[in-house]
């Protein structure tokens, strides 16, 4: 039997949430026109006004949102509220310029805590288990975000924050943690570290994982399944929206739900802008449709995946996305061929390698050079030059196959590709283009 956070939402008909999007529009973009010069001015140069808007069906009409907008109008240029009704500011991770910052009142972190709740209840979680939570706290929307959930749940909340591998071990032991949120490749670290401590999965207290916040792979998902002895699912989410919990994974692991009482999800295609159908792949959009401090209207996410109103027998009902194959702008392209990291994961992962892992891309006589670099694990760590011949051909053979393009492949050592304890890094682009 299921249970949920909120039933008569999340199990709602799909005309009743319909009905709830229409009213929570309408709403939303008579507040942001009245109070976002910015995005009015984008309204009124495609000529639309909140008149024309009558409900979700009209959604196609308002102008797409970008990050570039975003940095254009940094830090207060999309606020639609008074800034003393503002309680919290995020921040997203850039490596480069301004970054992003998001602002939330109290109402919006009350309806993102719910939201995180939502996700720990899809994993079974209740008030009776001990949350350990190693995502980052700070600007970071990981730690905050789960945090919130848990308390919300009612359930013990360990607010471990990210690094210190040790103490996190010694607290999920000694606690008795049950449930572990943190990025992927950090359970992978975690799983990889303790079973090094001599750690079965039967001695681990935890049952289930929250994993999110990076692109990881259904083979990285059986590893960290395997060597913890949890349950993995993952959550999807970004600080422009609000941070994890905007959807997440029920029992089925099969697609996560998004909040659509909360948010309204479209694919469009990513060259042109038009709306697809259910079902076709394309960059991810979504509308706040409560958020008062930050809340953006058709705001392109980058991110590349499918959406399906297929029955989900947890009975939930609220839409489901696809993990999230990468970002539109995290794609590489490689002597004109377009690559995603999860592709490259995939091929290593179902090689019995662990997603340690870096893809290394240069220029040499303006023909780009692709190399990957993956660490063997330690059961099949040899100096045996033929052994390691062979192993790195079929790797090389099976990265053809998936990619369709020839990438040199160099195994080393175990341990000797640095770790993250936030998103991992695994592209280094030394191109200069
Ligand atoms: O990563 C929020 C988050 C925290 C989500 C903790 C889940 C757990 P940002 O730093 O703003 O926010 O990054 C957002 O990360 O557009 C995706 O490209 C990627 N991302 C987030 N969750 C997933 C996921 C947080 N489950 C960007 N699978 C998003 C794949 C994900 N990519």
């Amino acid at each position: 039997m299921a249970n949920y956070f909120q039933r008569e939402i999340e199990c709602a008909s799909h005309e009743e949430i319909r009905a709830m999007q229409d009213e929570k529009l309408v709403r939303q973009v008579r507040h942001v026109w009245d109070n976002v010069p910015y995005y009015r001015k984008k309204m009124e140069e495609k000529r639309v006004a909140p008149d024309d808007i009558h409900g979700i069906d009209d959604l196609y009409k308002l102008p797409f949102l970008e990050k570039a907008d975003l940095k254009a109008a940094y830090p207060y240029g999309m606020l639609a509220v008074p800034l003393a009704e503002c309680v919290r500011i995020h921040s997203t991770s850039g490596t480069t310029g301004k970054r992003v910052v998001s602002f939330y009142t109290q109402a919006d972190i009350d309806l993102w805590n719910d939201c995180c709740a939502r996700a720990l209840v899809a994993a079974g979680g209740s008030k009776d288990d001990v949350c350990h939570i190693a995502y980052g706290y700070g600007l970071f929307t990981g730690g905050a975000g789960l945090d919130g959930g848990s308390h919300r749940l009612g359930a013990l909340t360990v607010p471990c924050s990210s690094g210190n591998t040790e103490r996190q071990i010694m607290f999920i032991m000694d606690l008795k943690a049950t449930i572990l949120c943190c990025t992927p490749s950090y359970a992978a670290y975690l799983g990889e570290a303790m079973k090094e401590m001599g750690y079965k999965p039967d001695d681990i207290p935890l049952k289930a994982g929250i994993f999110g916040a990076e692109a990881w792979s259904e083979e990285m998902r059986r590893d960290i399944e395997k060597t913890l002895g949890i349950k993995a699912y993952d959550i999807y989410g970004l600080t422009e929206i609000s941070g994890p919990g905007v959807a997440f994974e029920c029992s089925e692991q099969h697609g996560m739900h998004i909040n659509e009482d909360h948010f309204a999800a479209e694919i469009i295609d990513p060259d042109t802008g038009e709306v697809l159908p259910e079902g076709a792949e394309g960059e991810l959009v979504f509308t706040s449709l409560d958020k008062r401090a930050f809340p953006l209207l058709r705001y392109r996410t980058r991110d590349i995946c499918r959406l399906t109103r297929e029955k989900c027998s947890c009975g939930r009902t609220h839409i489901r996305m696809e993990k999230p194959k990468g970002r539109s702008d995290d794609m590489l392209i490689i002597r004109g061929v377009n690559v995603f990291p999860s592709q490259i994961e995939t091929v290593l992962l179902n090689n019995g390698y662990a997603a340690n892992y870096q893809i290394i891309i240069g220029r040499v006589n303006n023909t780009d050079t692709f190399e990957v670099k993956v660490e063997m694990t330690p059961d099949m760590f040899t100096d045996n030059v033929g052994e390691i011949d062979e192993r790195r051909k079929v790797l090389s053979d099976g990265l053809k196959n998936m990619l369709g393009i020839k990438a040199k492949v160099t195994l080393v050592a175990p341990k000797t590709i640095a770790r993250s304890e936030g998103k991992a890094v695994r592209v280094v682009d030394n191109r200069k283009i």
